[in-house]
Order: structure tokens, then sequence, then C-alpha cells
């Protein structure tokens, strides 16, 4: 019996060296460890045999049991430290290796097209002032000679917030005019500021109008401020922005607050002044409108209309990178489309 245990372990220990995984050690561990291995059942019989013999056999039987859990434990341990530097050699980070270039973002087109019209009015002497997109219907409308009611609210289709006893009394800003008296109630003359901000119409969208666009508001209110310094100002921005070739047209508008009023248009770039969808078919796209400021609205805030005199102009920024680059719809600046923003 000793001898067949010889072999018994000779043959454990050669088949334990080609297991090369937990499942085969495991089938490993049941055939020569297991209950039913022959190992086993040799110490269960130690009984049936003669003292002396017992004694030997079982001394023996225990020592190679022990030496088989020992190589089990051993070839265990160093299956798993082989299969660790595998994972870690498949794994491996080659530091030295360009990294993934990450993605840099950019300012969207409006944001470049503001900063630029602000540094061309800045290098004139203007300021930089902001205002809230939730006004006041004073500021909004009554304050610029918009009383409830008056016809000219039908220019600015509203988005109205909230109402106090029936009347609606705070909105999104349909324009930045409000900022013309935000300012002048709280600066003497003389006073040259921009205002750059968003605003909102509650009116249908097309290639031309969204419903919430960005505007940059003009105000010099100064002694002896005439026409000609609003004309000259305009087209000398017009000139800034668009160059010296691109034709400008000056014509009458309406807009309550100033008096005369004008309204600045330039040439559509994509049909050249002949007419098409972008332009309506006019072959012109408006870019501002302005005029000198009404005595009304100066009186207002508490400013002399016979002493002082001022222009203002509201300025729909979108339009610029329009009719600069070709771009033949409004909405395309905010329907998010990485492709159309990534080209600015
Ligand atoms: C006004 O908003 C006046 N507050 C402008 C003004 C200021 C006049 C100071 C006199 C003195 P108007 O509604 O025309 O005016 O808008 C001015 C410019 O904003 C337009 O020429 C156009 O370029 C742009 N704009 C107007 N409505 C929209 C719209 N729905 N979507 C995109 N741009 C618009």
């Amino acid at each position: 019996m000793l001898e067949e245990l010889e072999k018994l372990q000779l043959q454990a220990f050669a088949e334990l060296e080609s297991a090369v995984d937990s499942r085969e050690l495991e089938q490993w561990r049941i055939c020569y460890l297991g209950k039913k291995s022959r190992l086993t059942q040799v110490l269960r019989s130690l009984s049936t045999l003669p003292l002396d013999e017992r004694r030997n056999t079982g001394a023996r039987a225990n020592t190679i049991k022990k030496s088989l859990e020992n190589a089990l434990e051993e070839r265990g341990h160093s299956l798993e430290t082989s299969r660790l530097v595998l994972s870690l050699e498949n794994k491996r980070v080659d530091i030295t290796l360009p990294g993934y270039p990450m993605p840099i973002g950019r300012s969207h087109p409006t944001t470049q097209t503001i900063e630029e019209i602000c540094q061309v009015f800045q290098k004139m002497g203007f300021q930089v002032f902001e205002g809230p997109d939730v006004e006041w219907d004073y500021y909004n409308f009554e304050a610029l000679n918009i009383p409830a009611d008056h016809p000219a609210r039908d220019m600015f289709a509203t988005f109205w917030i909230d109402s106090n006893r029936g009347k609606r009394n705070r909105l999104l800003r349909t324009h930045t005019s409000p900022m013309q008296i935000r300012v002048m109630e709280h600066t003497p003359p003389p006073i040259r500021i921009i205002v750059p901000g968003r605003c909102y119409r509650y009116e249908a969208t097309d290639t031309t109008h969204e419903s919430m666009f960005y505007q940059v508001e003009g105000l010099a209110v100064d002694k002896n401020i005439t026409m000609a310094d609003l004309k000259g100002t305009l087209f000398d921005f017009c000139r800034c922005i668009f160059g010296e070739e691109r034709k400008v047209r000056f014509r009458c508008d309406y807009f309550p607050f100033v008096e005369p009023g004008v309204e600045i248009a330039i040439e559509c770039l994509a049909c050249h002044g002949n007419g098409c969808r972008i332009c309506g078919y006019s072959g012109w796209i408006e870019i501002l409108g302005a005029g000198m400021v009404n005595p009304d609205v100066l009186r207002r805030v508490g400013i002399d209309p016979e002493v002082y005199s001022g222009f203002a102009f509201g300025l729909g920024v979108e339009r610029v990178p329009m009719l600069r680059y070709g771009i033949d719809d409004i909405r395309l600046f905010y329907n998010n489309d990485i492709r159309f923003l990534r080209q600015f």
C-alpha cells in the first residue's frame, strides 16, 4: 500500500504541474484530495490494517496528504500571480503616447458678434451696460411714450409674466430700449452707453425673426447732439462691421420714443440687392431702428430737452453675422446644431 501511495503522490504532482487554471485545479483537488479520492479511501481503511502497518501507512498517508494540500495552495498562488502579471501586461498604459485631444469649446457666434460690436462702439467712447431680461411695463413701454392701449404696443408682441388686479405689469423685455430710461434716471448727461442683451417677442418665427434674439441698444445724450451725430456714428459702425463697399440704406421709420425716427438696412449679401428668400425679396435686411430721443422721454427722466438732446438706436445682433456670412435662417443660431456653430 505504501508503494501505491508513493506512486499516487508522484502522479498527483505531475498532474498538478499541468493544471493551468482554477477549474483544472479544482478537478485535481477532487481527484486527489476529495472524499472519493484514493488517498481518502486509504485513510478511511487504516483501521482494517494490522497495527504495525497501520502506523506506517497512516503516517505516510497523512504526510502525503499534507504535501498535496501545500502543493495545491502553492500552484494556486503561482497561477494567480501569472494571471495578474498577464492582465497587467495586456492593460499596460504607455505613458509616452500622446493623449487624446480634448475638444475645446468656443464662444457662440452671437457672443462673438456682441463682443465685436461693443469694441467698435467702445472705440467711439461708449460704455457698456447690462440690464434685466424681466422688465416692468413702465420701463418697457410707458416711460418710452407707449402708454397702455397705444397702437405701437402691437409692434412689440409681448410675453407677459404677471399682472396686478387685471393690469399687466411684468414682462420679458421686447427690446433693450428700457435701459435708456434706467440709465437716464440715474446718470446726468453727458451719456454715451451701449447695452447688449436678450429680447423676447411673442411672434411667429421666420428666416429673419426669432422669438428670442439679441439687440444692442445705444444712447448718447449731451448738449448739441444732432441727427448728423446719429448718422455719422451709425454709418461709421456699418463701415467697420460690413466694409466700405457694402450699401447702407437710411430711411424714415416710426418709434414713439424718438422723433424723428429712422431705420438702417444693409444690402442683402445673398442676392446683392436683387431680392431673395432671406431678405423677403426686398434686397435689403433691416438691422436697426434709431432716432433722436423724444423730448417727452427726456422730460420724464428729469433731463431738460431745452438744454440737452440725444440719439438712440437698437441693433439686431443676429442680423450682423447673417449679412456678413450669408446665413439664410436666423433660427440656425439657437437650434444648437454643433455643425453650424463650429463654423464660427
Ligand atoms: C426696436 O426694437 C427699437 N427698440 C429700436 C430703437 C431703439 C428705435 C432706439 C429707436 C431708438 P425694432 O422692433 O425695429 O425696434 O427692432 C430693432 C432691430 O432688432 C431690428 O432692426 C432687427 O434687426 C431686430 N429684430 C427685431 N425683431 C426681431 C426678431 N423677432 N428676431 C430677430 N431680430 C429682430
